[in-house]
């Protein structure tokens, strides 16, 4: 096949591909082979990264969860909407229905839409408690999916339970769930009264309801038969996923497969236990590349390998300890999870936002290594322009049509883009990052947030010659600073 598809003045009404986005959590920069690993072997994502076009700049829109992922689906940055900040499990849906997002776009143009994995943009109607043992709406499938089976918050946070088109799977209708994050319901064990029963010590905010032997984030009732096993958590998303694709190879398909992998609390299935050196983390990573070989193999016994394209990224820098004793830290030696780059979760610093970012269409893209800059915000226009769809006017108002770029066809990216921090909001504008006055934050160590207060007139770093965001130029360019500030305060006040 080949690059003849490209002839074609344009790759619009090209024989719309599948698209597969693979999201992980919380997987940095450095931990896949081909950006460097060591301790933990990726081979499926590096023959991706191989026959596939592999991004040296692309980022998250932010350094936690659901920011990355509200703007990885409205085309908006998070900032603009204050709803978008780490939920907790039963918020309500913070993406307005009524707004354009990238499975709906995709909808329009013929495409069948799935969430299969981690959602965490919340669930059911503001100002109204949601009742659990219903129908769970709005949701995934009020934003554009036609099908959806994925938990509601994160692995750490109740209920602890799989959601499938708006119904807990499995649910005993006698035995209702309740969930707060407030008042204890129900009188089920927590890690703070029952610490005897825990598999994993927790610190205090995950000490909460025990659900398979590891406290939560919140309190949960009811809902016994639905309660998921940490162990076979990943199974049941990629065996919903391929059951996805099974059911959906004679129309084109978007799907979105939120893995769970690499986040908190980090309990592979036993056939992965001891699989890599570095613990449970590295052992979670492994479980996540051979789930994405088993996606791999599907769509070759389907036959649609050469026309699916699959982006695979993840949603924030990687993070060693986020609330259980898992060894993780303990465990790392001298692996980089963040590759070059400083920082992690939660961080401004480059290490927060910037992903591994593996695109492969064998169909139709090149392989090869891009340092264009690229912002996940972008996958909106990109691929609505691929799918033929227009996104309406005032819609998406962040995302760029990059799908030249993405596709391999122009070596040319943003010029600037935002990188949201907890709290603190940075710029990489071309070679350069800008960091204003705030507070850097960053936590990798056990219990340790490591703060950093920054005053006027901020850090100015040159990334070519410092990935590593050491040596603070601010004082040596005061017009470069002066230039990179008002933008940064255009981009946030807009
Ligand atoms: C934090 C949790 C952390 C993790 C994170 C969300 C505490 C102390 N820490 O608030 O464990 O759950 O939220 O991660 O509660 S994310 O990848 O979904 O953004
Ligand atoms: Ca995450």
């Amino acid at each position: 096949m080949g690059l003849w598809l490209f002839g074609c003045a344009s790759l619009l009404g090209v024989g719309s591909p599948n698209i597969i986005v693979i999201y992980a959590d919380d997987v940095g920069y450095g931990d896949l082979g081909s950006y460097g690993a060591t301790g933990v072997d990726t081979p499926n994502l590096d023959l991706l990264a191989k026959g596939g076009l592999r991004f040296t700049s692309a980022y998250a829109a932010s350094s936690t969860c659901t920011p990355s992922r509200y703007s990885l689906l409205t085309g908006e940055y998070a900032f603009r909407n204050k709803e978008a900040h780490i939920l907790r499990g039963n918020a309500p849906l913070i993406i307005d229905t009524g707004k354009a997002t990238l499975p709906s776009l995709l909808k329009s143009r013929g495409y069948v839409t799935g969430l299969v994995g981690k959602w965490h943009l919340g669930l059911g109607g503001q100002g109204e408690p949601l009742d659990w043992n219903g129908e769970i709406a709005p949701g995934p499938r009020e934003v554009g999916f036609d099908y959806s089976y994925h938990m509601a918050a994160t692995g750490d946070r109740v209920p602890s339970v799989y959601i499938e088109n708006g119904r807990i799977v499995d649910l005993d209708a006698e035995d209702p769930v309740e969930v707060s994050y407030q008042d204890p319901v129900g009188t089920d064990p927590t890690g703070h009264t029952h610490p005897g029963l825990l598999k994993n010590q927790a610190d205090y905010q995950h000490a909460y309801t025990i659900v398979d032997g590891t406290s939560r984030i919140g309190y949960m009732s009811g809902g016994n038969s639905a309660r998921w096993t940490d162990e076979e958590l990943p199974d049941i998303f990629l065996g919903k996923a391929v059951e996805f694709i099974e059911s959906n190879k004679m129309n084109p398909f978007f799907l979105y497969y939120a893995t769970h992998e690499n986040h908190v609390p980090r309990i592979p299935h036993p056939r992965f236990r001891g699989s890599s050196g570095l613990g449970v983390r590295g052992d979670a990573i492994v479980q996540m590349d051979w789930g994405v070989g088993i996606l791999l193999e599907t769509l070759n016994r389907l036959g649609l390998e050469e026309n699916t394209l699959i982006i695979f990224s993840s949603d924030n820098g990687p993070v060693l300890f986020d609330g259980y004793y898992d060894g993780a830290y303990e465990m790392n030696g001298d692996h980089r999870a963040s590759g070059p780059w400083r920082g992690g979760k939660y961080s401004a610093w480059e290490g927060g936002t910037r992903m591994p970012f593996i695109v492969s269409w064998p169909g139709a893209i090149a392989p090869g290594v891009t340092d264009a800059l690229f912002s996940q915000v972008d996958l909106l226009a990109s691929l609505a322009a691929l799918a033929g769809a227009e996104v309406p006017e005032g819609e998406a108002r962040d995302s760029l049509n990059m799908i030249e770029t993405l596709t391999g066809r122009s070596q040319t990216g943003r010029e600037y883009l935002v990188q949201q921090g907890v709290g603190i909001e940075s710029l990489r504008d071309g070679p350069w990052k800008y960091v204003p006055k705030g507070v850097m934050r960053d936590r990798r160590k056990i219990g340790i947030v490591d703060k950093q207060s920054i005053s006027a007139p901020g850090l100015l770093y040159y990334l070519p010659e410092d990935p590593g965001e050491q040596n603070n130029l601010a004082g040596l360019y005061p017009e470069k600073v002066k230039k990179m500030k008002s933008l940064l305060e255009r981009e946030l006040g807009g």
